[in-house]
């Protein structure tokens, strides 16, 4: 029962058949070793910096375009640090509208690339019935700090199984909303639905907002959509075969897509997508759990007949991936850095381990080989990671967020004084 404590994980008990998998495994390690290697480069001094403390069940942290952060707090609030405090009043209530559990709830918040002149943000949560909701809000003119909670339309309210809802929406570079539902739990997929093309679940999506703006569904389908007509899957359907990515992210530099995906009982993983990437990727699960061949031959009974098989070439493998083996059980992934205060992490992916709050700096050593690095620092728990506007990196367990710094640069920028309770 290692996992029933995992909130956003869906890392529930780990069921019967670990013995055999876990055998299953030591094949698989010796067919595929794992793609993480380590390297060495010197990022001793990076801190983490207390921003805030007290809040409770934080599940995002973004900016809308300024200085402040938006932060979703699960049981359906959006909160603004305005770089001196947290504001008393939600900037969105919207509690009576959402379920709460370990998985449920309001998990994160976008906001429309043209947000200073639309005022138009969206927001992922579970509702009364635990099913995904994908809605529009508008801020109210006059208060950029409140939101209209009146203004709310719902883009996608699709049937769900309770668990793994992924949970994460960002802007592309293209100008389109991306999401990802995740397979719905409860363990090992139990109907195949991240490779069922008739599933939402265990898909990531990608949308137009900027169709339809004022009549239903208030979305429409980029015409370059991987699956647009043909049948299943939806023409909403961007990439198929995750079981849980909890959080994904844009490297606002390249465009590059990120995607951590949290695994079942041997691998957590980090799948890419390059910029400029058509669609239609095929990440591998359940077939595959990183490069582990996770559902062996033949094919489960469950999956559909044209399903591929484990190792087929038609999966895209991880670029990072690491094993259970020393504590960890669930990736929570993070960004590219592009800021200026943590210059020896320029470029690199962050990412960490909720179980061991073990932190990890990924970089691209060449040829598509991604080494990471442990930070010196740690967050169990750790439940997200968010991006300000200037692209310095955030992060929190829940209840306190945290600033990713360089001590360096702390008594030397003016602004982060020594008395980090400040600030
Ligand atoms: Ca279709
Ligand atoms: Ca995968």
């Amino acid at each position: 029962m290692r996992h029933d404590f995992a909130p956003f994980h869906g890392l529930l008990s780990l069921g019967l058949s670990l013995a055999t998998l876990v055998g299953a495994s030591a094949s698989a390690h010796a067919e595929r070793p794992a793609t993480r290697g380590l390297a060495t480069k010197g990022l001793a001094d990076l801190a983490l910096v207390e921003v805030t403390s007290g809040l409770t069940d934080l599940t995002s942290i973004t900016h809308a375009g300024d200085e402040r952060l938006f932060l979703t707090d699960k049981a359906g609030f959006v909160r603004i640090w305005d770089g001196d405090s947290l504001l008393p009043t939600p900037f969105l209530d919207i509690s009576a509208l959402t379920s709460f559990s370990l998985e449920q709830g309001l998990l994160s918040v976008a906001f429309h690339p043209d947000y200073a002149s639309n005022g138009y943000f969206f927001v992922y949560y579970s509702d009364n019935a635990t099913d995904p909701v994908i809605a529009r809000y508008e801020v109210t003119a006059g208060n950029p700090d409140l939101a209209d909670p009146a203004s709310g339309v719902t883009l996608m309210n699709p049937p769900h199984f309770g668990g793994h809802y992924g949970g994460q929406l960002q802007f592309g570079p293209d100008g389109y909303l991306y999401f990802a539902i995740g397979d719905g739990g409860q363990q090992q997929d139990p109907d195949c639905r991240a490779q069922t093309p008739g599933l939402l679940q265990g898909k990531m999506l990608r949308i137009d907002v900027d169709q339809n703006v004022d009549t239903p569904p208030h979305y429409g389908i980029p015409g370059d959509n991987p699956f647009v007509g043909g049948g299943d899957p939806a023409d909403e359907v961007w990439a198929i075969g995750f079981r849980n990515p909890w959080r994904f992210s844009f490297d606002r530099l390249t465009g590059d897509l990120f995607i951590s995906d949290v695994g079942q009982f041997e691998r957590e993983e980090v799948s890419f997508q390059a910029t400029g990437s058509t669609g239609g990727e095929n990440y591998g699960w359940k077939i595959m759990e990183g490069t582990f061949c996770f559902d062996p031959d033949p094919i489960d009974v469950d999956c559909p007949v044209a399903t591929p098989s484990c190792f087929d070439p038609s999966f895209t493998d991880p670029i990072i991936e690491y094993d259970h083996d020393s504590g960890d059980c669930s990736i929570t992934g993070g960004y590219i850095y592009r800021g200026t205060r943590n210059p020896e992490l320029q470029g690199s992916y962050v990412y960490g381990d909720w179980c061991t709050g073990k932190l990890w700096a990924a970089s691209d050593s060449g040829g598509g080989n991604w080494t990471s690095e442990p930070l010196t620092v740690s967050l169990p728990a750790i439940t997200t990671w968010g991006e300000g506007v200037d692209g310095e990196i955030y992060l929190t367990n829940g209840s306190t967020l945290y600033h990713l710094s360089n001590p360096a640069s702390i008594f030397s920028d003016g602004f982060e004084s020594g008395d980090t309770s400040a600030w």
